[in-house]
């Protein structure tokens, strides 16, 4: 997802946090043993700040260990990962020179040879969102220029959505926070050799609306008949349909690319939403859902969602979700209620998906809330890291057998010398 908060963060989220947060107390967590330690130099290049937005994790180089391609206003940034000597910035050797800004950076093999390839989303409208070769020895080729959507891409996923086998690139349109900005969501269709074209009658189907922006996109099989479908998030903070939120879509792939909106699959909450994942909570089978949302517009327990797939174990339709409020047992801190986007691991290795929200540390303090799953319902975990958390990802980064975390910083309500660094997070649950 894209995020456009830094330079205008401040008195206005602060006066919309206010005003939807006055009576609350911040909320006391009792303390919690550690699950993450974090290190600095010299895992991590001691690099001026980086202020850097999304993330994405692979192995670029093929030699087993996971690297990162991170998204920035001055292109994009590859940390490969050496091992002991932790993290080193081969951007100049194995980037092409000269990219533009970046937003979100995806990795995927989309031509098929077993070389991670890059999409880049541009970080203002106008400019072409960007696909980067992998070169056949860790690094990427020259740029080349994706079809240009209508608005500003907030974020992408590959999915291979007429199931012939290649992966297919899915944008979402639009930006939030204190801008807003739609679109037409867009499908791209991969020829098998990265070759992208556009599904026009994607962008004329009847759900696919221009005026609500897309925040995020997310593919899943959620009525499992093997055709993968879409789940967007949606946020409308400059109430562009008249009101603070707006309603997310899921759409069911026929496997040929083309999508039906599931009009009765998701309960009627319209929030600000950000990002999701898809999880199986109960280990049933079927994908359930977890939303990130904004307080921006909405009060601080629907900060997060959970949706449950109403198949398997539920008895019910696979692919009807019902929102199950109370499932992260919480009342929010303000400082940790605008949620940016969910990631999962098992961080505890106990078989349960946890979750971590990224959120914009506002007021100052706030850090990214971590939930330990437990089924259907989770538990406080210790949170992480005080900041603006513009992307992250989980990834088994020291090799030991555990989830790490790195995530990027754009800022922090707080100020002070984390201000824009890349944070590592080290696993120490066992
Ligand atoms: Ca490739
Ligand atoms: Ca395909
Ligand atoms: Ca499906
Ligand atoms: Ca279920």
């Amino acid at each position: 997802m894209l995020l456009p908060f830094l330079a205008l963060m401040g008195s206005v989220t602060l006066v919309g946090a206010q005003a939807t947060q006055v009576p609350m107390a911040r909320a006391r967590s009792p303390k919690l043993a550690p699950l993450f330690s974090e290190r600095q130099a010299p895992r991590l290049p001691f690099a001026p700040a980086l202020y850097g937005r999304g993330v994405a994790a692979g192995d670029i180089d093929g030699d087993g260990a996971v690297d990162f391609c991170i998204s920035t206003a001055g292109g994009a940034v590859l940390y490969m990962n050496r091992g002991t000597v932790g993290f080193v910035d081969e951007s100049g050797l194995r980037l092409p020179a000269a990219l533009v800004g970046s937003s979100v950076c995806k990795l995927g093999d989309v031509d098929g040879d077993a070389w991670l390839d890059a999409v880049l989303l541009a970080d203002a409208p106008g400019s072409s969102d960007l696909l980067l070769l992998g070169d056949g020895s860790g690094g990427f080729g020259p740029p080349v220029a994706l079809p240009l959507g209508a608005s500003i891409s907030s974020d992408a996923e590959f999915c291979d959505v007429d199931l012939d086998g290649d992966l297919d690139l899915v944008r979402s349109v639009g930006s939030s926070g204190h801008g807003t900005s739609a679109g037409l969501d867009s499908l791209l269709l991969n020829d098998g050799a990265g070759g992208f074209s556009p599904r026009l009658d994607f962008e004329a189907a009847p759900w696919n609306d221009p005026l609500v922006p897309s925040t995020g996109v997310l593919c899943l099989d959620a009525n499992l008949d093997g055709a993968p479908d879409l789940y967007f998030t949606r946020a409308d903070n400059g109430s562009v349909t008249g009101s603070p939120g707006a309603q997310n879509l899921l759409v069911l792939g026929v496997g040929d690319g083309t999508f039906v909106e599931a009009p009765a699959a998701l309960p009627a909450l319209a929030d600000n939403s950000y990002d999701a994942i898809a999880l199986d909570l109960e280990g049933d089978g079927d994908l359930d859902i977890v939303v990130a949302n904004s307080l921006l517009g909405v009060s601080g327990p629907q900060s997060g969602d959970v949706l449950v797939n109403m198949g398997g174990a539920q008895g019910g339709l696979t692919g009807i979700f019902t929102d199950r409020p109370g499932a992260l047992n919480e009342t929010p801190s303000i400082a940790e209620a605008i949620r940016l986007g969910p990631l999962a691991a098992d961080v505890d290795l106990d078989g349960r998906t946890d979750v971590l929200f990224r959120v914009h540390d506002l007021p100052p303090g706030g850090e990214q809330p971590l939930f330990m799953g437990g089924g259907l319902d989770f538990s406080r975990g210790p949170a992480v890291g005080t900041l603006i958390s513009a992307g992250g990802a989980f990834a088994d980064i020291d090799g030991d057998g555990d989830p790490d975390l790195l995530i990027t910083s754009a800022g922090s309500a707080a100020g002070g010398t984390s201000q824009g660094r890349v944070r590592l997070f080290l696993n120490v649950s066992r």
